[in-house]
């Protein structure tokens, strides 16, 4: 497939999509299912051959049959419902904007979000994502795979913060927190507490309080949520663009809380022309 063409046609159906998505997620409080689906298309990345990744290959029945998607159908069809409405978007620019949307309205940090993605028909073979039976051997080795780092393992899991598990999906059951709705640093309170009763711990949970160097980051998020914050964003948005360079020299824009506020090359000068003005002026009055 061509590049996808990131003008300023394509920023306004992102933004309408970021709306429409705002609008699903709070009515169906679907975050937990949304988060999983985003989470699952970029996490068949491999760095080496370059192939998996946030491309919508999810989407085909061959890879959403396999059993570590077991329940994603229902989140697939919460994204075509946007897609209806939004039909220039593509797959893989929808799946990882509902990720970042899911943690932004349920109080996690805003992730900055770069559209261009390109959608790929190609499923990688079965087996990619983590197996949640084993340790943390196991998740190196995943994680590695798709060229990310241990800081990055521990900082995802506290996506955990949010849903649960389900029997007839993955065969566990329970949320990680009390509050499954909330984004919060509360998955690593819990983890390493372990004093509420009937909160789930699957193996690859405490195999970050048994490795050390996973202990260290489980350690610094309980106690201090805007460490968290940081850097989740930062290792989501990692995640989001595995295998992918967000197009440049295509239409720029200045985008506040996820809204635009100019877009196209002039849009952008005149904005930025604006806010420098206004800066001398600024300095101007305070000398007076
Ligand atoms: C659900 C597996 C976000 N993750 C989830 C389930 C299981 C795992 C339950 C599925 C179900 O029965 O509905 C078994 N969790 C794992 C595995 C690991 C793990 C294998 C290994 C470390 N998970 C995740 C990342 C992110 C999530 C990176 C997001 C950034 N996963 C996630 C959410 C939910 C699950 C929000 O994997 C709840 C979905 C790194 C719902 O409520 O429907 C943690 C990591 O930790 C593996």
């Amino acid at each position: 497939m061509a590049k996808v063409n990131v003008d300023s046609d394509y920023l306004k159906e992102i933004d309408k999509a970021r709306r429409h998505l705002r609008a699903l997620i709070s009515n169906k409080n679907c975050a937990p299912i949304m988060l999983r689906l985003a989470w699952h298309d970029a996490g068949t990345y491999d760095v080496n051959s370059r192939t998996g990744g946030p491309n919508g290959s999810i989407r085909n029945e061959e890879e959403y049959t396999h059993g570590a998607n077991n329940g994603l159908k229902i989140a697939l069809e919460f994204c075509e419902q946007v897609k209806a409405k939004c039909p220039k978007i593509t797959y893989a620019d929808l799946y990882q904007l509902a990720g970042v949307v899911a943690v932004e309205v349920t109080g996690g940090p805003t992730i900055s979000f770069s559209p261009g993605r390109k959608d790929s028909k190609i499923s990688p073979r079965e087996g990619r994502l983590p197996d949640a039976k084993r340790g943390a051997p196991h998740l190196r080795e995943v994680f590695y795979r798709m060229g990310l780092s241990d800081k990055d393992i521990v900082a995802l899991s506290g996506g955990h913060t949010l849903g649960r598990a389900h029997p007839e999906r993955s065969g566990f059951d329970g949320p990680w927190t009390k509050e499954p709705l909330k984004f919060d640093n509360s998955y690593f309170q819990e983890l390493l507490t372990g004093e509420s009763e009937g909160l789930l711990k699957l193996p690859t949970d405490l195999a970050l309080l048994e490795d050390q160097e996973f202990r260290r980051y489980v350690e610094l998020y309980a106690k201090d949520e805007d460490a968290f914050f940081k850097d989740y964003a930062e290792s989501h948005k990692k995640l989001s663009e595995l295998g992918f360079t967000p197009p440049s020299g295509t239409a720029k824009a200045i985008v506040k809380d996820g809204t635009i506020l100019a877009q196209g090359a002039v849009g952008v000068a005149v904005a930025a022309t604006v806010v420098i003005l206004s800066y001398f002026y600024e300095v101007k009055r305070r000398m007076k």
